[in-house]
């Protein structure tokens, strides 16, 4: 069975039996309702081939095809077109189900049945994903090649629909991956390209050493070294990619020098110094050297920025000496910054060459964006970075329930249909309790502001404040000491660690470290410190002339964050979504096995079941008169006749069509996603009718 939602049975069990079934008959996707669920098969299927492409093009009816996420980007693309809606794509799935992947084949097709692939900006659109996995991905325990920030590419169309130009937003870098390594984990995958595929001689220029030998990277998955991967290649590909879009040669060597002083970084330790502050310890001076060296800074100014913290305060300089951990944290504190900063650098750049040309805006018509964002995460520790990634899951989540369910029962009370028997979970007060007035984060963000703020004083305002709070989705800890709160959000329970909750949400480097390194002789890494703001932190600039109010009020990470997932939520709002759902059968990263209690749990987070049963019982598709008479006019008409655009007509065309269980509302008519297919098969079969008709006429005329 394709599709899911025809199931008479509607249970889990049922669910997870037909797509184990189908997975060991290689089938792996499969719809429900007009959701398209994803088995990442972990091999090739030979499912991707320009045949494959050329069988899911134009209007293809759905039932005519196997599933297949070609057809849902074909689909989109087709309903862009008729109706000139922007149109988007929600993938869901936790690491290593086969979002990026399916979001690659998703922008793939849909260039495809654009007809592009020629000019440099088409070209460029598809070269875009290697460039980005390189610098923002990494091996990790649930997926080699795992993204590590979110991405939302919107693609700009003209009413004839060719691609006029695209944009890319990207949300939460882990760029805590630069200084600390989990086991069995590894950087992003940039560092070892650069460390095992650069040349000898770029290499020794900045004086880099083998991975085992740089802190940073030295406790690497074994695993991922063990490959052997073709480094050279990777290098060498990425530079070609590099000079393909339009980056020079200069701006690559400065990028380059800026990742290899990251290393170099990395390498300094301290000591206790006579003072009591530290000092660069007497092994780790050459490392020192070859940063300085790299960010074009002097040794001197180096190390003052590595050992010393100097605050502002209204005009008065104070200078702290940090102690050898203190030091150390603002060695990690500076590397992170400097690798975020060339990763918000390298978007923008992208999305400069990916950019509407301002001669042709003017024509924008429509446009299809793809979100590719963590899912759910819920570990032994988890900390501010899955709060903000659960949140933004508890926001998807209402989004897709909205969809599908709210705008359903509003619109059928809009046109008159009582739609009072559907019911639905709303996790609006969970998304209230974290994210709304007087909520977790802005309980952190007040914390934040305050000097003497810490995260125990954080932990317990929580507990004051929202134990009795309307969501009944908040625990606080046992005893006040503990460090912990749990929240019960839409797809289980996730106790937060909230130790180091307010350093990581202030995100701020010490006041002296940007001037300083503004004095870099480097143009680029002065450039980068000049940009506007760091998309991938929220770290404000420097300038103290651009730093009005509210830009202050977006310092911290949280407010960053939810500023871009607010962003997000009004820009997926304005368009038609499509929900793919990607489902790891197995957490071993292996074909051929099918873990039926883990998917459950992912059908589960993704709301799956939910959705079979609202797509059941409502409506999902719904146009005007005036949108569905026009469209399908073919089935009315008996010649050249234009037939009205009223409730009658519409009604007449249903009758003709042979179409039962739909609604008629004052303005619109109302069908289940299943009677678009029908509607095409009426109107294939018309129009055969009306060609025979013609044809009978001109014989009869002759
Ligand atoms: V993460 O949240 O970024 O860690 P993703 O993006 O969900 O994760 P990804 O798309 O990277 O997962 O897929 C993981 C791996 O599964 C890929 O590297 C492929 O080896 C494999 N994969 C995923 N989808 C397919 C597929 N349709 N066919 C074959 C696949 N292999
Ligand atoms: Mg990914």
């Amino acid at each position: 069975m394709d599709d899911l939602a025809q199931l008479r049975e509607l249970s889990e069990s049922a669910l997870v039996k037909q797509l184990s079934s189908r997975f060991s008959k290689d089938v792996i996707y499969t719809y429900i309702g007009d959701i398209l669920v994803a088995c990442n098969p972990y091999r090739e299927l030979g499912l991707y081939t320009q045949a494959m492409q050329d069988k899911y093009k134009g209007r293809v009816p759905r039932t005519a095809v196997a599933p297949h996420v070609y057809f849902v980007a074909n689909y989109a693309y087709e309903r862009m077109m008729q109706t000139k809606t922007d149109q988007s794509f929600v993938i869901s799935g936790e690491s290593g189900a086969g979002k990026t992947e399916t979001t690659k084949h998703i922008i793939t097709h849909v260039m495809e049945v654009c007809k592009a692939g020629k000019t440099i900006l088409e070209t460029n659109i598809l070269r875009l994903n290697p460039l980005l996995e390189a610098f923002g991905n990494a091996q990790t325990v649930m997926n080699d090649n795992s993204s590590r920030f979110g991405k939302y590419i919107n693609l700009n169309f003209d009413r004839t629909g060719s691609v006029l130009g695209a944009e890319l937003t990207t949300y939460l870098l882990e760029k805590s991956r630069v200084t600390h390594l989990q086991d069995n984990e590894s950087n992003f995958h940039i560092f070892y390209y650069v460390l095992e595929g650069m040349s000898e001689e770029n290499r020794s220029q900045r004086h880099l050493k083998p991975v085992s030998q740089h802190a940073y990277v030295r406790n690497t998955s074994k695993s991922a070294h063990n490959k052997k991967r073709n480094m050279e290649q990777h290098f060498n590909q990425l530079l070609d990619m590099m000079f393909n879009f339009g980056f020079d040669a200069t701006e690559i060597d400065a990028l380059f020098d800026v990742i290899s002083a990251i290393l170099h970084i990395g390498d300094i330790a301290f000591t206790p110094a006579p003072n009591d502050g530290a000092s660069v310890s007497s092994s780790s001076s050459p490392s020192l050297q070859h940063a300085a060296e790299l960010t074009g800074l002097d040794e001197q100014q180096l190390q003052s920025i590595l050992t010393t913290a100097v605050t502002t305060t209204r005009g008065e300089h104070i200078v702290r000496l940090h102690d050898p951990t203190a030091a150390a944290d603002a060695r990690d504190s500076i590397a992170k910054s400097l690798y975020s900063r060339c990763f918000a650098w390298l978007i923008s750049s992208l999305n400069d060459t990916l950019a509407c040309d301002a001669s042709v805006s003017h024509l924008k018509a429509c446009s299809m964006g793809v979100l590719d964002i963590f899912g759910f995460e819920q570990f032994e520790e988890n900390s501010l970075e899955q709060l903000c990634i659960n949140i933004t899951n508890e926001h998807l989540q209402r989004f897709f329930n909205q969809h599908i369910f709210e705008m359903e029962v509003e619109a059928y009370k809009q046109e008159g249909i009582d739609g009072s028997e559907f019911s639905y979970p709303d996790n609006q007060d969970i998304i209230f309790l974290c994210a709304g007035k007087g909520g977790i984060l802005s309980l952190l963000n007040e914390k934040s502001r305050f000097p003497q703020g810490s995260d125990n004083a954080f932990v317990n305002k929580c507990g004051e404040q929202l134990k009795q709070h309307r969501s009944n989705a908040f625990t606080p800890a046992r005893s006040s000491r503990d460090l912990k709160f749990t929240v019960n959000h839409f797809a289980g329970q996730v106790t937060y660690s909230c130790e180091g909750f307010l350093e990581k949400n202030k995100d701020k480097l010490a006041d002296s470290v940007v001037p300083t390194l503004l004095q870099s002789r480097s143009e680029f890494l002065v450039a980068l410190y000049t940009a506007q703001r760091d998309m991938a932190s929220g770290f404000k600039v420097q300038s103290k002339r651009r730093q009005s109010k509210q830009s202050a009020n977006l310092a911290t990470l949280s407010s960053f964050f939810l500023k871009s997932l607010d962003e997000l939520m009004s820009a997926l709002n304005r368009t038609m979504p499509h929900f793919v759902r990607c489902i790891k059968p197995n957490t071993d990263k292996k074909p051929h096995a099918f873990n039926s209690k883990a998917v459950s749990k992912q059908l589960k987070y993704a709301g799956v079941l939910e959705t079979v049963r609202i797509r059941q019982a409502g409506y999902a598709v719904r146009m005007s008169f005036e949108e569905f008479c026009k469209h399908y006019r073919i089935i009315f008409c008996k010649a050249h006749e234009q037939p009205n655009t009223d409730a009658e007509t519409a009604q007449r065309i249903l009758t003709l069509a042979g179409l039962k269980n739909y609604r008629i509302g004052t303005s619109k008519v109302f069908l289940k996603y299943n009677h678009i297919d029908e509607l095409q098969l009426a109107m294939r079969k018309h129009a055969e009718a009306l060609r025979f008709v013609r044809k009978v006429c001109k014989g009869f005329i002759a």
